[in-house]
Formats: C-alpha cells, structure tokens, sequence
C-alpha cells in the first residue's frame, strides 16, 4: 500500500485490528509527515557526517576494504531517529546487531566510538596486543554509554561483534538483550531494546532470520519486539518509486513472520526519518517486532575493491550520474531557507575536521587493543586489567545439610493441593530413596549442582526442547497439575527464601536459533550459568555456525569470555545412525592445545593454568558425582570458558552410575581423571594392561572384565576431562603400571568419538615410550548401525579385543 509518495506500507497480513488502524492512521492523516526546521538541520548534520566518514576513509585508504555505506548514507540518520524516540520512550539500553555493510559508520557515528580507535585498525603496521588472534575490523563489537543529545538522557549502545556469516548474530543480540532485561527487571522490554540490521539478500536468504523471528512468540525467549532495518540495495539503482514498492524479498520475509514492513525510499531522508519515528513508536507500543526497508542503491561495487561495471555496466551507468543523497538535500534545505549554502559548508569542513584530528591523534597509537571493542564489560569479575581475580578453585562440595535439603525438595511437591501425575510420583519416591540412601542419580546430581547455585546467587537457565521434562523423562524440573490446566510448579524455585531465580524453559524446535540465543545470555554477565540442552546431541550440528563462529574462538577473536554450557546426549545405545553421536571428534578437534608438546606439569596450579588457557572445556562424565562437581566448577572458576558435556542415556537409569554423599561433600572435586581404584591398583606390578576409556563405556569394561575375571591384569582408567588433557594425572597413571601395555578403548567408531585426539596427547604424556593400542568400532561413514544385533556384535568385538592379552601381540 503506497501512502506517500516515497513510503509504501504492507501489514495486512496483520490480524489485529487496532494495530492496523495504529498503522492507517499514522499514514494516512494528512500533512502528518511534518519536521520543524530544527529537526531539518539535525537530519543534514547527520547526513553530512556519514557521508563524510565514508568520503574520508576513501580519501585516507583508496585501497581497503571498508564495505561502504555509499547509496545508502541515510542508515545513519534512520538509526540516530528510532534511538532518539526509543530513548524519548523510556529506553536506556539498545542492543545491536549488524552486517558489514556501513558498520564502521555506524560505530562512528551512531555508537560513537573513537575516531582514532577506528582510523588507527587500517594501520597495517601496527602490532595487535598479545590477547588473542583478533578479527577484522567490520566484525568487532563495542560498548558506550552517553548522554542522547536529543532527549538528554543516559544512553548505552552495544554492538555485538560478529562474524562473516550473515544474520548468525541475530539471536545472539535477542538472547544478550533478553538477559540484560531480566538482569534490570524490565519485563516488558520498556528499557532495553534491540536493533537488528540486515542486508537485502541475507534477510530473505538465512533461515536464522525466521528462527530468530519466531522466538518472539515464546515468553522466555521474547525481546518484546525488536526494530529490524533492512539496507535494501537489491533493486540496484531507480528512481520510480514504484519499483521501491515492487521490492519483493524483505516483503516475504515479513509476511512469513507477521511483521508490519515499511519501505521507504532512501533518497528522501525525511521520508525515511518519519518512517523510523513510526517504527520505534509501533514498537513501544505494541512491544512487536517490525521492519523498515530502506530501498537504496549501491554506489560502489560489493566492496571498494570490486567493480560493478564487470556485471551491471547499464545501471551502474546510471548510478555513477546520480547526486549522492546530501546534496539533493541540502540543495532542498538551501532552497526553502532552512539553511544557507554557507552554513551548510561549514558543517562540512566541521567534520571534516574532527576526522582529521583524530587521524593524527591515531597515528599516536602503538599498539592495537582488542579490549577496546569488547561488547559486553563485566564490572568487577576482572581485576582492572582484566586478569581473573584469582588463579584457584574452591571445593566444589557442598555440606550434608544443603544436599539433603535440595534433595528432600527435589523430591517432593513444595505447594500444596498439587496434584501430581502418578508416575511422576513413583520417581519422586525413588529420588527420596536415593537421598535417604545418600546417593544421588543424574537427574539428582544435576537438581544439587543447580539448586546450590541457586542459593549463591547464581541465576540458573536451562533452555532447549523439552528441557523441563527432560528428553529422556529424567528431569521433571515443572511439575503440572493434574486437575487445574496450566498450573505448574517449580519446586527448583522453593528451594531457598533468597535464592536467584531459575528459568527453564522449553524452546521451540530451532538449534541454531536457540544456541545463538542462549550464547547471547550468557555473554551479558559472567553471574549466571546458562545451559543449552540439545534433544539429542547429534542435533547440534544445525547449530553448527554458532558453535564454530562464536563459542570456539570468540575469545580468540573478541576477547569477551563466554560460560555456555552445551548438554549434548551422546552414546551408543543401538539406536540407529542418529540419536547416538554428539560428535566428540569435531569438538576436540577445534581445541586448541598442542598434541606434541608436555605442558610444565611442576607449574603452580596446572590444572587451573590449562584451563585459563584454553577456547572450551570437553567433558564426559561417567559419574553423576563428576557432572555435579563440573556443572559448579563452572561458576566457581575465577574466568568464564565454554563448557561442552556429553551427556549419558542408559547412564540415567543405570543402577552402577551412582554417587553417594561422601564424594560430594566438602573438600572434594571435580576429578579429571577417575583412575583405577579396584584389585589392579593395589598390586599394580601384576598389571598387564592399562586400558584408558572415557563416559559409559566404562560399565561395559567393569562389567566385561568382571564376567573374565581379569580384575588382577587389567586397569581401566576413565579420562572425564578430556580437553584441556590431564597430562599430569595419566603420567601418574602410568608410571604406576609399569609393566602394562596401554591402549585406548571407545565405543565409537575409530574415526570418530575420542581417539584421534587422546591417542597423539598420551604418546606425549609417556615421551612416545611405548605404543598406544586402539579397541574399537572400525572407521565408518555413519556414527552408528541401524541395526541392533550388528550394534551388539559389534561392541562385543570391542570388548573382546580390550581384555585379549594378545590382541596387539602381531602389530608389536
Ligand atoms: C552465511 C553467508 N553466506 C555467504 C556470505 C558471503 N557474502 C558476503 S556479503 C554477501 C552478499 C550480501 O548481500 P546483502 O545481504 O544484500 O548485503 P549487501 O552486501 O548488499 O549490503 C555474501 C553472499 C556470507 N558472508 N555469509
Ligand atoms: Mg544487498
């Protein structure tokens, strides 16, 4: 629907009666588009700083990269406008995300970050600073907070670094705009809001787009409406506005999720500033999401080192005759008297003249400081220069008092005339069983890690689908009443009087959106510990761009730490090809320690140094007792790292995957390594095989070397931390047995699970002494049979092979 000449409006895909009526009359009422002179003069000074920033940058380095805003320098002003009236609206938080396209502008000149900090990232000669590998300089993030000179409020802006795939940072700005809602109590997004760019192409193209969208629906997920903007240069040059409402893609895209879009033609500033005033105003009211098109060209060709003429010599024509936008306006402002050329010159050579000051103070700068475009700060976690406050971790145990008291909760039905399901009730008798017993099980070791936590202050997410129940029907963290619908109750949440609160929620059925989303919360404060659950592990690989983009080398390239804490179910169980993977492989691949080189295993805190050092944790446990300490180890480290466990099934349930009291108690740990403790420990010298296992495999083994009687010869040792490696416990490990043969045991097939990254590490661990055996499943294309009875055959091979004395006897 077209109501001016350069604006055209789509909504009636919108069911909602008042909110079209909202948007009628905010196009319709005649003369409503009006700016009084001074807000004209704003819009040219705005005009006239991008417009320069980018002149500048051409002028200072003809032959970088920049992914100039040329054709579109109105982003500027659009941005500055919907800031300014959500900030006149009560907001004093925005959150952004952002393609290449105009992102330094933007920093420049919307964040305000330093000139000089910008100008002095094209000096190619000056040495980054030793924190990390650093990103290029349109991926990086900032953080300001300023006086908004149209309202005279306190503003804080924060862009969130990102890489090259476009849209991946989409859910993560909602899930870091989400968190600082819940961290100010804004429950209705009144304060803190988001902004998301995107290019034409990417916008209708990636489908986390629309996961992102849809999050907006869910109440734990919602950002309550976030403002997108869309740099549409996709329709190349025109100047009939009717092609500008032809434009087909963004429509789409808004269309699918129900948002109102608004295309506006980009060479009409005050059309553009209007509809942004209109689009912020659409968001503090009804708290949804909506979309402004900025239907543009493209001056230049994708960057400034490519030429459009090679594939578009007719429009590009055409371009290259048209006025840039600043000065058809300014020609517009001169002629009806809202300025004169004089003036309009020196706003001109005013900018021009804060670019070139800052350009001499940049040459100033020695060195580059990627701590300069962090994000998100953390007050108070880091010393001031941002070392952690300690390089030691307390006990993770906990006293018999706080275990018994969670677990009597986790137990019971803390409300009254609840009506619980009954065979919800038999687990909760079971669970009160193990308390009285001592012991916890999985589902229980995880209700003491949470709920302990939860007393100290620490805020407790645990999202992913169904994750209240749990996938495996072990969890029931919400407890539903029989009789009344919708009421549920939390008991994690009864546990203390001033306990933090704990959130888990069910997300809709999206990995790459809700990973992102939830690695957006946890970069927003290092007090929480923010848990993704995948439905089964394999179904990480979706979430595939988040994993490898942002959670393995965001440090690296950012330096902002991250705790996310990724539950991937993982192990064989004769399920089939899928459900039975998380691919261990891939994810110890992409740690970053050295296979070949000892670590100095005499240094202070090693276990702690190592981890300080390293881009994620890779867990597996075997014990529910280990899956307690790490999931606390987690917060009670002085730094924040990724975390990535395999998770169990048949370990769920499994009578032997037990953990009593004692070894939760205070004074005891996570444990890296579990080493032997049975017959074979205590007469070590009889030991013939040492054999290294991690996760559930080790019940097989246990059971295995039982029915064998072999107990005396062979050891079995479970490495639970498997990156950063224990080096300095399987060296103990193995001077103890000293006449063993050592070889490394997986279910996995041998391509895949752990081998290819232990085995290198243990040949160091032992100076490349002896040979390191391998019993396992051949290499494979799939992670598992589809069949069960091959599924069986094939892990009695394995443990034929792990306790036959002479398996490896022909290869010596
Ligand atoms: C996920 C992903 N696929 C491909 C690319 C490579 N790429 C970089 S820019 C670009 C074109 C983007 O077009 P559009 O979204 O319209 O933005 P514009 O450059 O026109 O502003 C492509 C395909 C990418 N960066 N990310
Ligand atoms: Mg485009």
């Amino acid at each position: 629907m077209a109501y001016c000449q350069h604006i055209g409006v789509e909504f009636m895909f919108i069911n909602d009666l008042e909110q079209c009526q909202w948007i009628r009359q905010k196009f319709e009422t005649p003369g409503i588009m009006q700016f009084t002179n001074e807000e004209k003069r704003t819009l040219l000074a705005r005009l006239v700083r991008s417009t320069r920033f980018e002149e500048f940058l051409q002028r200072k380095w003809s032959s970088e990269k920049r992914f100039g805003l040329e054709g579109c320098e109105v982003l500027i002003p659009a941005l500055k406008t919907i800031i300014d009236k959500s900030s006149e609206n009560g907001v004093d938080y925005v959150i952004m995300g952002m393609p290449h396209r105009g992102r330094l502008n933007v920093l420049a000149n919307v964040i305000r970050k330093e000139l000089e900090q910008i100008f002095c990232q094209f000096d190619s000669k000056l040495e980054a600073a030793d924190e990390g590998s650093g990103d290029v300089k349109y991926h990086l993030g900032m953080y300001h907070r300023r006086i908004n000179r149209v309202t005279d409020r306190n503003i804080t802006l924060s862009l969130v670094a990102n890489p090259s795939h476009l849209e991946a940072a989409d859910p993560v700005v909602m899930g870091k705009t989400k968190a600082e809602q819940f961290y100010c109590g804004d429950t209705e997004g009144k304060k803190v809001m988001s902004i998301l760019l995107h290019g034409d192409a990417a916008f209708a193209g990636q489908g986390i787009v629309y996961e992102t969208f849809h999050l907006s629906d869910l109440p734990s997920y919602t950002t309550h409406g976030t403002v997108h903007v869309v740099v549409n240069n996709q329709i190349g040059f025109t100047t009939d506005p009717r092609m500008a409402r032809s434009s087909p893609y963004p429509t789409d895209v808004a269309r699918v999720v129900n948002a109102p879009i608004f295309h506006v033609n980009s060479d009409d500033p005050e059309a553009v500033m209007y509809v942004c005033k209109v689009a912020a105003e659409w968001r503090s009211t009804f708290h949804k999401d909506v979309v402004v098109d900025l239907v543009c060209y493209r001056r230049n060709g994708h960057n400034e080192m490519d030429e459009p003429m090679f594939t578009q010599p007719l429009m590009y024509k055409q371009i290259r005759k048209q006025k840039p936008v600043l000065q058809k306006y300014a020609e517009l402002l001169v002629s009806q008297g809202v300025v004169n050329q004089p003036e309009y010159e020196e706003e001109i050579s005013k900018y021009d003249k804060i670019c070139e000051e800052a350009f001499a103070r940049s040459k100033d700068e020695k060195i580059l400081h990627i701590k300069h475009w962090l994000d998100s700060p953390w007050p108070g976690f880091f010393t001031l220069d941002g070392q952690p406050r300690s390089m030691s971790c307390p006990s993770t145990g906990l006293t018999e008092d706080i275990l018994a008291h969670i677990g009597n909760v986790a137990s019971s039905v803390p409300v009254e005339n609840f009506t619980i399901h009954g065979g919800l009730s038999r687990i909760l008798k079971t669970r009160g069983e193990l308390v009285k017993n001592r012991t916890v099980d999985w589902a229980l070791a995880e209700y003491m890690a949470f709920g302990s936590l939860l007393k100290e202050g620490i805020h407790i997410r645990l999202s992913g689908q169904d994750v209240e129940r749990g996938t495996f029907s072990h969890r029931h963290h919400v407890l539903h009443d029989q009789n009344v619908d919708k009421r549920t109750c939390i008991p994690m949440n009864h546990l203390w009087p001033n306990q933090a609160p704990y959130t888990v929620c069910n997300s809709s059925l999206s990995e790459y959106g809700v990973l992102g989303f939830e690695l957006g919360f946890a970069m927003a404060s290092p007090n929480a510990l923010v848990l993704w659950e995948a439905q089964f592990g394999d179904f990480h690989n979706t979430a595939q761009c988040i994993i490898d983009q942002f959670i393995c080398p965001g440090q690296a390239k950012w330096v902002r730490q991250n705790g996310i804490v990724l539950l991937l179910p993982h192990g064989m169980e004769g399920m089939g090809p899928e459900h039975s993977s998380a691919r261990p492989e891939r994810f110890l691949q992409m740690c970053n320690d050295d296979p070949d080189v000892l670590p100095n295993l005499e240094e202070a805190n090693f276990d702690i140094n190592q981890l300080y050092d390293c881009n994620w944790v890779v867990v597996n446990c075997s014990t529910p007792g280990n899956f307690f300490h790490v999931l606390r180890r987690q917060i009670l480290l002085p730094f924040r790292k990724p975390l990535i466990i395999f998770t169990p099934k048949s370990l769920l349930r499994h009578p032997e995957a037990r953990t009593s009291f004692d070894e939760m108690l205070p004074g005891t740990h996570f444990q890296r390594v579990i080493p032997e403790d049975g017959p074979a420990a205590h007469n070590p010298e009889n030991v013939k095989r040492l054999l290294f296992c991690t996760g559930k495999v080790y019940y097989d083994l246990t059971r295995e070397r039982k029915a064998r009687s072999m107990v005396e010869q062979v050891a079995i040792t479970r490495i639970e931390q498997l990156s950063p490696f224990p080096f300095d416990l399987l060296l103990q490990e193995v001077q103890k047995y000293p006449g063993a043969e050592l070889a490394w045991c997986q279910e996995e097939h041998k391509n895949q699970g752990y081998y290819d990254y232990v085995k290198p590490r243990l040949r160091t661990t032992i100076s490349r002494a002896k040979p390191v055996w391998y019993a396992g499943r051949d290499p494979a294309a799939a992670p598992a049979t589809g069949n069960k009875k091959t599924h069986l055959t094939e892990l009695q091979r394995l443990l034929d092979t792990a306790f036959d004395l002479d398996a490896f006897k022909n290869f010596s």
